[in-house]
C-alpha cells in the first residue's frame, strides 16, 4: 500500500454507495461554509450504520489515516474541513439519518448523528412535542454537528445550549469500541458525566452517532415583537423588563444593529423594515407559552408601554399573525447572508456577562473603527445570552482581501475588550481550525494542560479531527 492509498477494507465494507474517491464529488466537504479553509482527503466514508463507523474507525487506526467527522459542513470556525496536510478521510454521518424511537411520555427522541435539525423538530411536533434548539442553519446542520459544537441559537435563553437538551449518547472512541450511553435518564450520577466529554468536543474525541434528546411541551401561544430601541442599554433595560413581567414567556431575545438590518433589506429579497422610521439599533422578542389562552399580546402591550414611555423603544411592531412573524425572524435570520453579500466580514462570536452587552457593542465597534477607518460593526444575536456576534464588514470600497488580511488584528482588538469584561472568545461556534491559536492565551495552565491529557488518553495516536480545538 502506497502512502496516499485507501486500505482495500474500506471499498469492501462500505460498497460504492459508502465511499466516495472521485476528487469532484469530494470536493464539497473539503471546504468550509465560510470560504476560509480548503483541505485535502483521500476520500468521503459514508457509513450508515454504527457498526459500520466502528469498522472504519478501526481499519483507518490500523493504517495510521486521521479522521474528519462531518455532519451538515456549516461549522463557522473549519471544524468539518480536513487539514491540507496528512493523509486523512471525512466521515459523513449524513447516512445515519433515522429517529430510531421518540417517547411522548419519557418526553425524549433517540435520533442517529446525521437527522438534520429540521427533521428532528419536526418529528417531535409531529408527536405533539417540541425540540426547541433552533438556528439559522437548522435545514442543514445535523444532530451529530450541534451537539459537537455544542450548538447555542435562538432559544438558548430559555431552553439552554445542546448539552442541556442531550441526556445520553453512543459514540465510536478512537480505537473503534462502540460506547452506548443512550440513557433516557433525568437523573444519573455514575461517575464520570462522560457524555458531557463529547459535547462541544468538536470530533476530537470520538464519532458521535446517535443521542437521546430531551423533548419539550409544544407552546401552544406565540408572538413575536420587532421593536427600535434607543440604543443599547435600552435593548437590555427591555430585556429585563420582559425578564421581570414573565420570564418564562421569553423565548428569544435578539439584538441587531440599524446597519444589519439594512443589510437584510437591502441583499436577502422579500425582507422588509416593518417599522416606518430606520434606527440604528433593534431588538427582537419571541414569546411563547405552552397555555394556549396566554395573553402574550397583553404582555407585550405591558411591557412596551413602560417602555416606550421611558424613550427605551421608540417605535415596535407586534407580529400578530404566523406570517407577520415569520417575516420578523428573517430579518434576523438572514443576517449571516446578507452580511455575506456585502462583502468580506470578520466575525467574531463573544460572550460576555450579560449586564455588559451594552459595554461590549459601543467598546469594540469603537476600537475596530480606529484600527480600520471606515470598518463598519454589525454586531447582532443573543443579547439574553450575552452572546453577541460582534461582526465587522469592510470599508466600502476596501478591496476584500486587504480587509481579511486583518483579520487577526480585528479579532485580537474585539478580544481585547472581551477579555476586559470577563467574557469568552468563542460563545457558540467553538474552535474548529479558526481559533485553535488563541487557546493558550485563554485557556493556558492547568485548564489547557488537562484538556491535553483527556484527548490523548483517548486518542493518542491523534487521528481524531487533528489540527482543531487543541493548539
Ligand atoms: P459540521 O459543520 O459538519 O461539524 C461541526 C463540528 O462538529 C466539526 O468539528 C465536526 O468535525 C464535528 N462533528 C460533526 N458531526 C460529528 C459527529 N457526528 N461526531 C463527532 N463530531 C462531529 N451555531 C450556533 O451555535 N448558533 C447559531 O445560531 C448558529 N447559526 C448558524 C447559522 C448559519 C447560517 C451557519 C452556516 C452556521 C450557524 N451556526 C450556529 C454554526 C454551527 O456550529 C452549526 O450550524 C452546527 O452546530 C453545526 O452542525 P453541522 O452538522 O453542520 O456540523
Ligand atoms: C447566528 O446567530 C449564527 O445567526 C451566525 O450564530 C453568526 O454569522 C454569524 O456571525
Ligand atoms: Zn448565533
Amino acid at each position: 500500500m502506497t502512502d496516499t492509498a485507501l486500505p482495500a477494507a474500506l471499498a469492501t465494507l462500505l460498497g460504492p454507495s459508502g465511499l466516495i474517491t472521485d476528487p469532484a464529488d469530494i470536493a464539497p466537504a473539503l471546504a468550509d461554509w465560510r470560504g476560509l479553509y480548503q483541505g485535502t482527503a483521500l476520500a468521503v466514508l459514508r457509513p450508515a450504520s454504527t457498526e459500520e463507523v466502528a469498522a472504519c474507525v478501526r481499519i483507518c487506526a490500523a493504517a495510521g489515516i486521521a479522521i474528519v467527522p462531518q455532519g451538515g459542513n456549516t461549522s463557522m470556525v473549519g471544524g468539518a474541513t480536513p487539514e491540507g496536510q496528512g493523509r486523512s478521510v471525512v466521515l459523513s454521518l449524513a447516512r445515519m439519518n433515522r429517529i430510531r424511537d421518540l417517547d411522548p411520555v419519557d418526553m425524549t427522541m433517540t435520533a442517529e448523528a446525521g437527522v438534520v435539525l429540521k427533521t428532528a423538530q419536526d418529528a417531535a411536533a409531529d408527536s405533539g412535542c417540541l425540540f426547541p434548539l433552533s438556528l439559522g442553519a437548522e435545514g442543514t446542520a445535523t444532530i451529530g454537528g450541534v451537539l459537537s459544537t455544542n450548538a447555542g441559537g435562538n432559544t438558548t435563553v430559555r431552553y439552554g445550549n445542546a448539552r442541556e437538551l442531550m441526556l445520553g449518547l453512543e459514540v465510536v472512541l478512537p480505537d473503534g469500541q462502540v460506547w452506548n450511553g443512550l440513557r433516557r435518564l433525568r437523573k444519573d450520577n455514575t461517575g464520570y458525566a462522560l457524555r458531557h466529554l463529547f459535547v462541544g468536543a468538536e470530533g476530537t474525541l470520538g464519532i458521535v452517532t446517535a443521542a437521546t434528546l430531551r423533548l419539550f411541551a409544544r407552546p401552544r401561544a406565540n408572538e413575536v415583537l420587532f421593536c427600535s430601541v434607543r440604543d443599547e442599554d435600552a435593548a437590555l433595560a427591555v430585556f429585563r423588563r420582559f425578564r421581570e413581567a414573565d420570564e418564562t414567556a421569553i423565548r428569544a431575545f435578539e439584538y441587531m444593529s440599524g446597519l444589519g438590518v439594512d443589510f437584510a433589506v437591502k441583499h436577502i429579497p422579500g425582507v422588509t423594515l416593518p417599522l416606518a422610521e430606520r434606527a440604528d439599533h433593534y431588538i427582537l422578542v419571541d414569546l411563547a407559552s405552552t397555555r394556549a389562552d396566554a395573553d402574550l399580546q397583553g404582555l407585550a402591550e405591558q411591557v412596551l408601554g413602560a417602555a416606550l414611555e421611558e424613550g427605551e423603544v421608540l417605535d415596535a411592531v407586534i407580529g400578530g399573525s404566523e406570517a407577520k412573524r415569520t417575516a420578523i425572524w428573517r430579518i434576523r435570520e438572514e443576517h449571516p447572508e446578507a452580511q455575506r453579500k456585502e462583502g468580506a466580514s470578520v466575525k467574531n462570536d463573544v460572550s460576555v456577562p450579560v449586564s455588559k452587552v451594552p459595554e461590549l457593542i459601543r467598546r469594540a465597534s469603537a476600537a475596530c473603527a480606529a484600527l480600520i477607518p471606515g470598518t463598519r460593526p454589525v454586531p447582532f444575536g443573543h443579547m439574553g445570552d450575552g452572546n453577541i456576534h460582534m461582526n465587522l464588514e469592510q470599508p466600502v470600497g476596501m478591496a476584500p482581501e486587504d480587509f481579511l488580511a486583518r483579520s487577526h488584528d480585528i479579532m485580537d482588538t474585539v478580544n481585547e475588550v472581551v477579555r476586559d469584561l470577563d467574557g469568552s472568545f468563542s460563545a457558540e461556534h467553538g474552535i474548529g481550525r479558526l481559533k485553535t491559536d488563541m487557546m493558550e492565551a485563554w485557556r493556558g495552565g492547568a485548564e489547557l494542560d488537562a484538556m491535553k491529557r483527556i484527548k490523548s488518553a483517548l486518542d493518542p495516536a491523534g487521528l481524531m479531527n487533528p489540527g482543531k480545538v487543541l493548539p
